[in-house]
């Protein structure tokens, strides 16, 4: 039987999922992004210092990545030496945004489809925010609405967790996480000018001049965070993961993995990183090569050639191609399906051993949870990956506040070349993020972004091999075909963002 999902609620746009359902198994998915936006062509002619501005657009929960990977292309196209207080402040604004990201994709985004919401109908004590909770459901529920108790019901029907302490106890964490992610927003603003779209990160740096009162609001805030993220965050994780072990199994990925790398340490654009880069195939790491990244579009809606390379790239929209299923293009890593994201780069710095930090959580929580490391390319594995990135940025990043000189320069003094080509990679929240761009006669003559969802979400390429979403989806035994609690698990574990994907 043909089952269409869509739209799958609880991520950012407008995806979905066609399925093939056999006997309870999927034997086929189709990941279908619904929208075209064409920020390639927006940024065409343009002033290339607008890009930075301009290309944050594309999304209002990673603007962030999309700002410093259009800056890194830039330094790299105008040969740039971007002083140390610059790279400290772009990472210190994007340190921030991975960690409000993660809460927010775990307790808004996931944790619903494992939490049973109708536990605080059973509270009995006195916090106000779960009485009024209680209170509210109850109501809701007795009010003859067609959807009573939005957003939490209705909900597919599945095994939820059974503890009623666990339950009522992470609807609580569910609703302190905005105030903490409040926190981090308001952390990462104090850099950035604003959230969601930063004022101050620009090509050669940050064109904010740091001073104490800034270091110490920030300090404050993320210490803030920490504390929710090892005290609450961490356990709800590994206690869905208690009532869910057949997760560390379910939503592999069928390809290699591939990770741009995180958080540089030095001013220069190739400077080691918190995490390491990487790309993972067939079991063995090599250095990432952009130029073996191209993108197929049998599948996808566009009459522009297959198989381009990203400096190539065009984007021509054909929304009646015969083939074509989705707006999403399919880029492919020599040849390759990759996944990438939290697992990937995660795996792809732990396979490197560039981090003892990564290496000691990752031990520590698959020896907890009783899984190896291959167990990571899974739906919990997901959100572990997560949840240790987390751990490791936060501390990280109040280091580096440490390292900021307010009395040291914070930009680099240039002017803008006539002509130049660079790339910028880094990784968003959801994975490796590339920016390209080509300057003539001081304008934008081609501009590219092969974004993180792009990877994930995928439709087949030309030989037809799924993208890494539908890898995971085929295979999976459903319960219930008509609902498939069990595909909405796999889809939100990629947290999957639409609008980046498609941009
Ligand atoms: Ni719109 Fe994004 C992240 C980027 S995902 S959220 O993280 O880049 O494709």
């Amino acid at each position: 039987m043909k089952v269409d999902i869509g739209p799958v609620t609880r991520l950012e746009g407008h995806l979905s999922i066609h399925t093939t359902v056999e006997d309870n198994i999927i034997t086929d998915a189709r990941s279908v992004g619904e929208m075209f936006r064409g920020f390639e062509v927006i940024l065409k002619g343009r002033d290339p210092l607008d890009a930075q501005q301009i290309t944050q657009r594309i999304c209002g929960v990673c603007p962030y990545a999309h700002a410093i990977a259009s800056s890194y292309a830039q330094e790299n196209a105008y040969n740039l030496k971007v002083p140390a207080n610059g790279r400290i402040m772009h990472n210190l604004i994007q340190g921030a945004n991975h960690l409000y990201d993660y809460l927010l994709q775990f307790y808004q985004l996931s944790a619903l489809d494992f939490i049973d919401v109708t536990a605080i109908l059973q509270y009995t004590g006195s916090e106000p925010d779960l009485v009024r909770l209680r209170d509210w459901v109850k109501a809701e529920l007795a009010s003859g609405k067609p959807f009573p108790a939005a957003p939490f019901l209705p909900r597919l029907s599945g095994k939820y967790l059974e503890d009623t302490d666990l339950n009522i106890g992470a609807l609580k964490h569910y609703m302190e996480s905005l105030e903490v992610q409040k926190k981090a927003n308001k952390a990462s603003a104090i850099f950035g000018g604003k959230f969601p779209h930063a004022t101050t990160i620009f090509p050669g740096g940050c064109t904010q001049d740091p001073n104490i009162d800034h270091i110490s609001s920030y300090q404050s805030l993320i210490r803030d965070v920490k504390e929710f993220i090892h005290q609450k965050y961490i356990p709800d994780i590994l206690a869905v993961a208690a009532g869910f072990p057949e997760y560390w199994e379910i939503g592999q990925s069928k390809g290699g993995f591939l990770s741009f790398g995180l958080l540089p340490f030095g001013p220069e654009s190739d400077s080691a990183r918190l995490f390491a880069p990487g790309a993972l195939l067939n079991g063995s790491i090599s250095p990432v090569d952009f130029e073996a990244i191209k993108e197929d579009v049998k599948y996808s809606r566009y009459s522009s050639p297959s198989g381009l390379k990203v400096r190539e790239g065009t984007l021509t929209p054909d929304p009646h191609k015969a083939s074509a299923y989705s707006w999403v293009k399919a880029p492919r890593y020599k040849g390759q399906m990759v996944e990438v994201g939290p697992s990937a780069r995660i795996l792809v710095d732990y396979m490197q051993g560039n981090n003892p930090t990564i290496k000691k959580l990752v031990d520590k929580f698959a020896g907890l949870a009783g899984i190896g490391a291959a167990n990571l390319n899974s739906v919990l594995g997901r959100h572990l990956c997560r949840a240790i990135s987390a751990v490791v940025i936060a501390d990280f990043v109040l280091a580096e506040t440490e390292r900021i000189d307010p009395s040291a320069p914070s930009m680099a003094v240039y002017d803008l070349p006539e002509s130049g080509e660079g790339f910028g990679a880094t990784e968003a929240s959801r994975g490796a993020l590339l920016h390209y761009i080509k300057v003539k006669d001081y304008k934008i003559d081609h501009y590219e972004c092969v974004v993180p969802t792009t990877w994930n979400c995928s439709p087949k390429d030309d030989q037809d091999r799924p993208g890494a979403l539908e890898s995971a989806l085929i295979g999976t035994r459903v319960e219930t075909p008509e609902e498939q609690i069990e595909s909405n698990r796999i889809v939100h574990s990629f947290d999957p963002c639409l609008a980046c994907a498609v941009h």
